[in-house]
């Protein structure tokens, strides 16, 4: 660069000199012979002068062309590499997600035979305790037909010598035979029972947090079974604030499709360790066991995180429709689920196929490609399309995932819904 601005600097200096020569010469010529026949000599005579200083110059550039193209492809050769070594990167990331994943489902694993362990450990107890009252039972036996065979006691030493032959025939029993004596003294004596216990699962993520488990901060998958509930069923737990979250919703990159029937949001959809909705029969389940508390949780596009709280949050089962309760809001994301205009409180669920919202004339869900508590139609819709770049292909047809009070035309990144047993003494510190 250094080089060619010398050049320019050159070819510049001796085009002004020659120029002014040339001027100089001509304003003399013409003085003298006022004559113009030697002008178009003299323009010439500049022409070739330019020409040459042309080619000249043209020399120089010409490697330096050479020396560029070179750079240039060695430069995407660069960007072709460091392309590659991202590829890598990402499968490396991917990896160590499923790794991580892996090692939850084995944590997951090991808490159970924990569980199952203690659980053994109880039943080993109670058996024991068992056998020490049919040892004792069986003691007096032989002392009584002792007795009997001595003759202090009257009776039929045939019925005596069978008792006799009973409590050695006891003794001899293994533990399974032993348990069925158990059963029959029962009825006459206090032995403790041997009923066995189905594995214990927690109602859901605070239960499990407040009885000791998962006190770190982060997330966990656990099986749960809400009062209720027929079943046991896996969430996705997140630790923080002291308390164990209950996810029942996450939307995070578009990887799944949320335009979907009743069917699909009735039983859950999706992947916990992605994205998914929990099912409307398990968030049923989870907040009518008691007074649950809702999260939402909101990244924009901007990286800027938003998050609202509702004191109060729980859904009807099927036969009404999973009709929303919810109230008592605080937090920054301003209340897009509760607005006296526009309220979502108190709506049923609506689906693509199944229409129960206020718009008399049209299905919101279908409008605007998603699922929700819609009134007529929304101020919050959490289930609509991923946008990635966070704004809709309509302006007129707002059908991204929407919180209208952070902005009224633009999707988020990210949501998070959760929730845990409400609490009035543990209220985050949030205006
Ligand atoms: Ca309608």
């Amino acid at each position: 660069m250094k080089l060619q601005s010398i050049l320019q600097g050159v070819v510049l200096v001796s085009v002004l000199l020659l120029t002014i020569s040339v001027n100089a010469k001509n304003a003399t010529r013409r003085r003298k012979c006022r004559c113009e026949k030697y002008l178009g000599a003299v323009n010439k005579a500049i022409d070739t002068k330019l020409k040459e200083f042309e080619e000249m110059f043209s020399k120089f550039l010409e490697p330096m062309s050479d020396n560029y193209k070179k750079e240039s492809a060695k430069l995407l050769d660069i960007n072709v590499k460091l392309g590659e070594i991202n590829g890598n990167m990402t499968d490396s990331q991917e990896e160590l997600r499923r790794e991580k994943y892996n090692l939850r489902l084995v944590w997951e694993h090991m808490y159970y035979q924990e569980q199952s362990a203690d659980s053994l450990n109880s039943n080993f107890k109670a058996l024991d305790s068992i056998l020490k009252n049919v040892s004792l039972l069986v003691d007096k036996l032989e002392k009584m037909t002792d007795v009997g065979e001595s003759g202090l006691i009257s009776g039929d030493t045939s019925a005596m010598k069978i008792a006799t032959a009973a409590t050695k025939a006891a003794r001899k029993t293994t533990i399974k035979t032993t348990e069925t004596t158990a059963t029959k003294v029962e009825s006459t004596t206090t032995l403790p029972s041997m009923k066995v216990d189905e594995p214990q699962y927690p109602r859901d993520c605070h239960d499990i947090y407040l009885k000791g488990g998962m006190q770190f901060l982060g997330d966990y998958y656990l099986m749960v079974k809400p009062t209720g509930a027929t079943k046991p069923f896996k969430v996705l737990c997140k630790i923080f604030k002291n308390a164990g979250w209950t996810v029942i919703q996450r939307r995070m990159d578009g990887s799944v499709n949320f335009y979907r029937n009743w069917h699909d949001y009735k039983t859950g959809f999706g992947n916990q360790a992605g994205e998914f909705w929990l099912g409307n029969d398990n968030i049923y389940y989870l907040t009518n066991q008691g007074d649950m508390m809702l999260r939402v949780e909101m990244e924009e596009w901007s990286g800027r995180t938003n998050h609202a709280n509702y004191d109060y949050f729980r859904i009807e089962d099927e036969s009404d429709k999973y009709r929303l309760h919810v109230h008592g809001y605080h937090g920054i994301a301003g209340d897009s689920l509760t607005p006296h205009w526009m309220s979502h409180d108190g709506k049923q669920f609506s689906t693509m196929d199944n229409d129960n919202d206020d718009r008399y004339y049209d299905n919101c869900a279908k409008s605007y490609h998603g699922a929700w508590w819609f009134n007529t139609c929304y101020e919050s819709h959490l289930n609509g399309r991923y946008y990635t770049n966070g704004t809709h292909n309509n302006y007129f047809v707002r059908d991204g995932i929407q919180w209208n009070t952070i902005h009224p035309h633009s999707s988020l990144k990210s949501v998070e819904m959760m929730i845990k047993p409400y609490d009035a003494s543990k209220l985050p510190n949030e205006v």
